[in-house]
């Protein structure tokens, strides 16, 4: 079961915790509310993992590649770093499968409160079109992830405000029928 909880206001280190005091931690029906759902899979045989076929089966995720962010692998590391932590939207879901090292995906609540989803080995999260969202590495300093997609993928960030986009006009109609 994934881990979240929402976000103190500090703008220490983006690689911390960040709980509030007390914690408030945000079970996974409260993410599903919001439209993102998590699986636990088995990250050691993700290259022969049943669970994970049925899954990208069910979505029709055909297209899979890898990223390895670390500083001494990713081209332009510092940089990807800053656009992946900037809050945007993308116009599909955006799906990560965590196959080794950990990290952070943020995400907006209905109040625009910024929940903090820690990812680890075996985590796959979706992400719906049109939410408010960011990623960031954790204190290990180390993520490889299987990126997974509906046909060819776009990557595209719209950094917010992105309000005019019928992602997010969508995005915030599923809310009021999932509330
Ligand atoms: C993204 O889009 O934010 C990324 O691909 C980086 C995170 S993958 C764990
Ligand atoms: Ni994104």
């Amino acid at each position: 079961m994934v881990q979240a909880w929402y976000m103190d206001e500090s703008d220490e280190d983006q690689r911390k915790e960040h709980r509030l005091d007390p914690n408030q931690p945000v079970s996974p029906e409260e993410l599903q509310a919001l439209g993102v759902n998590s699986y636990k899979l088995d990250a050691d045989n993700y290259e022969s993992d049943p669970e994970l076929a049925k899954i990208r089966q069910d979505h029709n995720y055909t297209f899979t590649d890898i990223i390895t962010i670390h500083k001494d692998t990713l081209p332009n590391y510092e940089q990807k770093l800053k656009i992946f932590y900037e809050e945007h939207l993308h116009l599909d879901d955006e799906i990560r499968y965590i196959l080794e090292g950990s990290g952070y995906f943020d995400v907006r609540d209905k109040q625009d409160r910024w929940i903090r989803i820690a990812m680890q080995k075996g985590d796959m999260i979706t992400l719906p079109a049109g939410i408010y969202h960011r990623f960031t590495l954790d204190e290990n300093n180390y993520v490889k992830a299987m990126r997974l997609f509906v046909g060819e993928p776009v990557w595209t960030p719209y950094n917010r405000p992105a309000d005019d986009f019928e992602a997010r006009t969508k995005y915030l109609q599923l809310l009021e029928l999932k509330a």
